[in-house]
C-alpha cells in the first residue's frame, strides 16, 4: 500500500456513547480527551486539527432496553451511520479522521465508513485492533448483550444484521485483512469464531515470548501488502490497567507504557494509518484525568511524536 500525506489536517469526531457497556462513564471519553490537551499535543506535531463535535447520542436514561440481547441497538445504529457519514465524508476531503469515545461499539460507525469511502474507490481496508477482549460476540453468543463486545465482528459481516448491514456493507473489511493485538480475555464462542473466520490473533503471551516490537513488525509485514488503506481501533484496555486505570473494563496482564507507545511509534514510522479511534476511556474509574492524558500521548505517539 502507499503511504499517506505526511501532514494531513486531522479531523476530530466524538462519540460520546455509553450504550454499549454495562458500566457507565464512557460517554464522558471525548470530553476527557479534549481536557487532556488532545488537540494541542498534535498542533505541537504540526498538525492542523479542526474538532468536528460530538455525534448526537441519547441518554440510557431516555430510553429502554428492547433486546436483551442487543442492548440500545435503536440508537446505537441510528448514531454509528451518522459516524459513519462523518468519517467518510472526512476521508473524502482528504482528512485524517480520529474518532474518540465512547465505547468500542463507536466502531461500527467508524469502520462503516471507512467500508464506504474504500468502496466507492475501489480500494481494500484492513484494521488493526488493539484490545484485552476480541469483540468477536454476536447477539447469539454475547453474555451480557452488551453492544460494545461484537463490533469486530459485525465489521467482518458476523452477527446480527442489524450490526453488520450499518452503511448497507458487509463485510466492510475481511479477516485475512486485520489483526487483533493484546487479547487476554475471550469467550469461548468467540475463540470458535475467530479459529472459523481465520481472524489473526496476537495475545498478550505470544507478545511476552516474543516481545511486542517482533509482533507489531510481523502484523505490518503481513498485512500491509493486500490492503490500500490501514485504519487503527484503540481499545484502551489494550494496556495494563496499572497504567490506565480509567477504562471501561479493565482486565490485568495488559501492554506496559513502553510496550502501547512503541506499537503507536511503529504504526507512525511505517506512514500507512489513514485513520483512528480510541474506545473507552473511562474518566469515572480515573484519577486526576490521567487514563486521557495517557490516551492522549498514545494517539500523539502514533502520529510521529519521537523521543528524539
Ligand atoms: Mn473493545
Amino acid at each position: 500500500m502507499k503511504t499517506r500525506s505526511p501532514q494531513p489536517l486531522v479531523e476530530l469526531i466524538g462519540f460520546p456513547m455509553d450504550l454499549g457497556a454495562d458500566r457507565r462513564g464512557v460517554d464522558m471519553g471525548p470530553s476527557a480527551l479534549r481536557i487532556a490537551g488532545i488537540t494541542e499535543k498534535l498542533e505541537a506535531l504540526g498538525y492542523a486539527v479542526i474538532d468536528g463535535g460530538d455525534i448526537p447520542v441519547r441518554i440510557q436514561e431516555q430510553q429502554q432496553v428492547r433486546k436483551p440481547n442487543l442492548k440500545y441497538v435503536g440508537e446505537i445504529v441510528k448514531t454509528a451511520e451518522l459516524l459513519a457519514a462523518q468519517v467518510c465524508s472526512s476521508l473524502e476531503a482528504g482528512r485524517f479522521p480520529l474518532c474518540i469515545g465512547g465505547d468500542h461499539s463507536m466502531a461500527l460507525g467508524s469502520i462503516a465508513g471507512i467500508a464506504e469511502f474504500c468502496r466507492s474507490r475501489g480500494r481494500t481496508p484492513g484494521v488493526i485492533w488493539l484490545d484485552a477482549h476480541a469483540d468477536m460476540n454476536t447477539d447469539k453468543t454475547s453474555p451480557s448483550g452488551n453492544i460494545h463486545g461484537m463490533p469486530l465482528a459485525a465489521s467482518l459481516g458476523i452477527g446480527s444484521s442489524q450490526l453488520t448491514r450499518i452503511s448497507g456493507i458487509a463485510p466492510k473489511v475481511r479477516p485475512q485483512h486485520c489483526a487483533l493485538l493484546a487479547a487476554r480475555q475471550i469467550d469461548p464462542q468467540e475463540k470458535e469464531t475467530i479459529r472459523k473466520v481465520g481472524l489473526p490473533v496476537y495475545t498478550m503471551t505470544d507478545i511476552d515470548r516474543q516481545g511486542i516490537g517482533a509482533v507489531i513488525d510481523r502484523v505490518l509485514a503481513d498485512i500491509l501488502p493486500g490492503i490500500d488503506y490501514l485504519h487503527v481501533s484503540l481499545d484502551l484496555d489494550c494496556v495494563d490497567p496499572g497504567v490506565v486505570r480509567g477504562v471501561g473494563t479493565p482486565v490485568p496482564g495488559g501492554l506496559t507504557y513502553r510496550e502501547a507507545h512503541l506499537v503507536m511509534e511503529t504504526i507512525a514510522e511505517c506512514g500507512c494509518m489513514a485513520s483512528l479511534e480510541i474506545a473507552e476511556v473511562n474518566p469515572i474509574l480515573d484519577h486526576k484525568n490521567h487514563s486521557a492524558e495517557f490516551a492522549a500521548e498514545i494517539v500523539a505517539s502514533s502520529l510521529g511524536l519521537r523521543i528524539i
